[in-house]
């Protein structure tokens, strides 16, 4: 299993910004990408990464997902003088555009091309592109909200192409909707797009009815689009952790995706002044580190929005040092997540029941449905429960007679490693299989993931004693909430 995380970064990229007045657009500045790779050079977290160059995106890949007329109108860019500028940023809605904009939104592209590669072909495992201008809000023939080329969407559609992948995830934790990928991939099963997104009861921009939960995919792509819309301001670690557990991680292992692109903005940060949530850098780290559980380790994150610079420079450097495997931070504060997150989650699993056998078989159906597996009782349970609890220490014990699997097994002990900053002890009886010795040691040297095959379902008893847990639990365990009714119904 390849090893080794890459970093692409070109200060040429810095080379263009805002030219006169506008509100909206003077957040979308340099610094970002300069005090992020300063902070990064702080922390020595630069010379412990693969350095991979960027280059230029072609026309034919830009293609992928522009069209030659909007291809032409960015081309054309290039030579305008300030007032001409102006104009044509004028077309587009919370869009700038400066002489050397289409320069640097080719080497977006580019370098996010330069990514996908290095993970594919295996030269490293997993790494971070560090772009301006961000991609998700643009679309096949419009610049939007500061993105120009869609750099996420290209690439995922690239690797479709170059590598036959059958199974892509883009989860983009960027704080606001990026509409643009959920365009392209709309009809499309081999793309799954997961969306958080401040939304505020589409108050808030891009101010679209089609980025709530109920907008589910179409035609075939029908279950491949999970929007989680936020719709209060102040979200924070625990309400994007449940988010996760409820969400996005019982779809994406039963979803099996092969490569895992992250459209990586931090404005979903606390200090945000775009986002106004409450997340700290310590929470990327952890949502980094499930996602690396998943697609064999394969993942590729690159940057999108982050507008506090502080903040979002932080954050980076989160997400790289759990990319390279450092042992995670404690994650802060009390873990609760809201009574409006609980009904977003709830709202977005209730409109996703009938794609995912994960969220099918939950709730209060009749008992003959449940057919659940396992990673339900370990991300709707034993999870939720983990980071409720905060521990200093983690034991697990793995003692005869059990029901779990070794590739069950691995996955816990994998998880698990996010808490207590990684002191983890595993304790398996003496006459266990060698086999689960080995996948155990794996695991916890981070050697490889588990190769996540096919796991044995629960039993439905399981299953009902989970569900029965999780109800009488929740009040102590609020992590383990996922359903406003539930909520309610505990605090009688
Ligand atoms: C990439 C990104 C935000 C645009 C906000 C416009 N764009 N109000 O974060
Ligand atoms: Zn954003």
């Amino acid at each position: 299993m390849a090893s080794g995380t890459a970093l692409i970064y070109d200060d040429e990229m810095t080379s263009y910004k805002l030219l006169w007045d506008d509100p909206e657009c003077d957040i979308e500045v340099p610094e970002r990408l300069l005090s992020s790779y300063e902070q990064l050079k702080h922390y020595h977290l630069v010379e412990r990464c693969i350095h991979v160059p960027v280059r230029e995106g072609t026309e034919e890949e830009i293609m992928l997902v522009h069209s030659s007329e909007y291809l032409e109108v960015v081309k054309s860019t290039q030579t305008m003088n300030e007032e001409e500028l102006q104009r044509v940023s004028e077309n587009y809605d919370a869009v700038y555009f400066h002489p050397n904009t289409y320069r640097c939104a080719k080497l977006a592209v580019g370098a996010t091309l330069q990514l996908v590669d290095s993970v594919m072909s295996g030269k490293v495992r997993n790494g971070m592109a560090l772009v301006r201008p961000p991609g998700h809000h643009s679309q096949r023939n419009a610049a939007n909200g500061f993105c120009v080329f869609n750099n996420v969407a290209i690439a995922a559609q690239y690797a479709k192409r170059r590598y036959g992948l059958q199974r892509i995830l883009i989860v983009d934790w960027d704080v606001h909707h990026g509409q643009g990928i959920q365009y392209v991939f709309e009809e499309d099963p081999s793309v799954l797009y997961y969306s958080w997104h401040r939304y505020e009861h589409q108050q808030f921009w891009p101010l679209l009815r089609e980025s709530d939960y109920d907008a589910v995919g179409q035609g075939k792509g029908k279950g491949f689009n999970l929007n989680v819309p936020w719709n209060k301001v102040g979200m924070g670690n625990s309400d994007y952790l449940a988010a996760f557990f409820h969400v996005l991680l019982p779809v994406a292992f039963e979803f099996v995706p092969e490569l895992i692109l992250v459209s990586s903005g931090y404005d979903s940060g606390i200090g945000d002044p775009e986002g106004q949530m409450n997340a700290t850098p310590e929470c990327f780290a952890h949502l980094t580190h499930f996602l690396m559980q998943l697609a064999n380790g394969r993942l590729c994150a690159v940057l999108e929005g982050g507008y506090h610079l502080k903040s979002l420079s932080e954050s980076v450097c989160m997400t790289v040092k759990t990319l390279l495997r450092d042992p995670l931070p404690q994650i802060s504060g009390e873990m609760a997540p809201c009574l409006s997150a609980i009904e977003s989650i709830q709202n977005v699993r209730g409109a996703h029941k009938p794609y995912w056998k994960c969220l099918m078989y939950e709730g209060n159906c009749s008992s003959d449905a449940e057919r659940n597996n396992f990673f339900c009782a370990v991300l709707g349970f034993i999870l939720p429960v983990a980071y409720s609890y905060q521990p200093d220490l983690v034991i697990i014990v793995i003692g005869p007679n059990r029901s779990l699997g070794v590739n069950g097994i691995s996955l816990l002990t994998c998880l698990l490693q996010g808490l207590a900053e990684s002191q983890i002890l595993v304790v398996i009886q003496v006459r266990s299989e060698i086999k689960l010795v080995q996948s155990v040691a794996k695991a916890l040297s981070g050697v490889s993931t588990p190769d996540f095959g096919a796991y044995a379902p629960a039993s439905q008893e399981n299953v009902l004693e989970i569900k029965r847990l999780r109800d009488q639990l929740q009040q102590e365990w609020k992590m383990l909430r996922c359903s406003a009714h539930n909520h309610l119904q505990s605090k009688m």
